[in-house]
């Protein structure tokens, strides 16, 4: 197993075909709105068959409401799901609950991300980006192995592969480089999680 998670960014077909290529290979997928509006919630139970599966809707509302949302994706089989970390201090908290505390692309989280990280409380973990491996290695200097670090922005957002992992990062999250060309997971052989085993 290769420590990363497959971006599911793709139609349902293409998807379901991926997930069976690589079910092996992976730690798990992430299924995002495209897939959800295409195939329905039940994509998610689909999915969970073949390994473990990150709901990332960036959930974004106030904690009852993140809450229900949340409850909904993890009944249905996923492990976690991704909510975006400004709602600090009003955040869901819980064990399947990522926190979103900085973004491959520039955003204000840039001015706030380590009040967020130092601050957060019970959750699974963080999601940090791939694409900046520097803030990874100040994150798990912070965190210690207290909290998973899953990082996205590998391949089209210009990381390369393994280095968020040896940042400290556990899993590195990969969509379309992986999705182009699946036998490009092979650039993973070799690598581990910093901290934990799962994502
Ligand atoms: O900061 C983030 N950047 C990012 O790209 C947070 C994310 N969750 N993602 C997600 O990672 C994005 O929604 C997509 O599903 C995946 C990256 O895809 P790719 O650039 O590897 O194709």
């Amino acid at each position: 197993m290769n420590p990363v998670i497959v971006a599911l960014d793709i139609s349902l077909l293409k998807a379901l075909d991926l997930v069976k290529m690589l079910r092996e290979k992976v730690a798990g997928f992430k299924i995002g709105w495209e897939l959800i509006f295409e195939g329905g919630i039940s994509i998610v139970s689909e999915i969970s068959r073949y390994g473990n599966v990150i709901v990332d809707l960036k959930v974004a509302d106030v904690p009852h409401i993140a809450n229900r949302v949340i409850n909904k994706v993890i009944e249905k089989g996923a492990c976690c799901a991704i909510v975006h970390g400004f709602l600090y201090p009003s955040l869901p908290r819980g064990e399947n609950i990522y926190v979103l505390a900085k973004m491959t692309a520039p955003t204000l989280y840039d001015e706030v991300w380590e009040r967020i990280i130092e601050n957060v409380g019970e959750i699974r973990g963080f999601v940090l980006p791939g694409n900046q491996p520097e803030f990874i290695s100040r994150a798990r200097k912070i965190l210690g192995c207290k909290y998973r670090i899953i990082s996205p922005g590998i391949g089209a957002q210009g990381g390369q592969p393994g280095n968020a992992l040896r940042a400290g990062a556990d899993f590195e999250i990969v969509g379309r480089y992986v999705v182009e060309n699946p036998d490009r997971v092979a650039e993973w052989t070799g690598l581990r999680p910093a901290c934990f085993n799962t994502p």
